[in-house]
């Protein structure tokens, strides 16, 4: 009997859906599921079901809980592992979620995720090569000190979850990555929940695919 439902977008495009998606499965809370197709910004069936008119939105247990990073708290509330057990690699491991949540737009605006399309070497903006070049500050320094294969060692963290798309982002758009880089996103990839995630995008129906995120070219 679900406990409740968590509230996302297009899993072909919507970047933040997945990070609430990915807390909520590794918390392993049981909602209903509810996707909602994305019209590209501003869509009404989000608007009618969201209190922020966004997703992801949870609901869970009479909990109403939006913006990934606070439905990221919630889980680990319910799932105390999805923030290293180290109090100095907690406050770090949050840290980065909490850049990550509040920063990185030139990445965001130039390489959209749409996961079932591959541009390789597209739309390379400055922007989004300086994000770009934070994003592998961070991940290196991390992975040093963890040993990999994710951000704080073994198993997936809050960290990860937040940085997921933008390996999503970088398997589409493939910008040039050191090795450790490229091993930390093909490590999120193989993860039996991103493989569920591509998987049911991969599903999603051909109705639901919006042009603006199925080109390379900047409109
Ligand atoms: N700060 C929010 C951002 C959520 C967000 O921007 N979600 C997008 C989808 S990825 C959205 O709902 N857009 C409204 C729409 O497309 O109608 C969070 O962390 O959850």
């Amino acid at each position: 009997m679900p406990e409740g439902r968590l509230f996302i977008g297009t899993k072909m495009y919507s970047s933040w859906s997945l990070r609430g998606w990915l807390a909520v499965r590794l918390a392993g809370l049981e909602v209903e599921e509810v996707v909602i197709p994305l019209a590209g910004g501003s869509t009404e069936a989000v608007k009618a079901a969201t209190p922020a008119g966004l997703v992801p939105y949870l609901e869970h247990r009479g909990a109403r809980v939006w913006e990934s990073l606070a439905i990221l708290e919630y889980c680990a509330e319910h799932h105390p592992a999805i923030w290293p057990a180290d109090p100095a690699a907690r406050a770090t491991a949050r840290s980065i979620a909490a850049e990550m949540h509040a920063g990185f737009r030139g990445l965001r605006m130039a390489m959209p995720m749409t996961i079932l399309n591959r541009f390789p070497g597209a739309r390379r903006t400055p922007e989004a090569l300086a994000d770009i070049a934070r994003i592998e500050a961070i991940w290196r320094e991390a992975l040093l000190d963890s040993g990999g294969p994710f951000l704080f060692g073994a198993e997936l963290t809050g960290a990860d979850i937040m940085f997921a798309p933008v390996a999503c982002r970088f398997l589409t758009w493939q910008p040039e990555l050191s090795a450790t880089s490229q091993a930390y996103v093909d490590a999120l990839r193989a993860h039996p929940l991103m493989r569920r995630w591509y998987d049911e995008a991969a599903a999603e129906p051909a109705e639901w695919r919006l042009p603006k995120y199925e080109t390379a070219e900047l409109a």
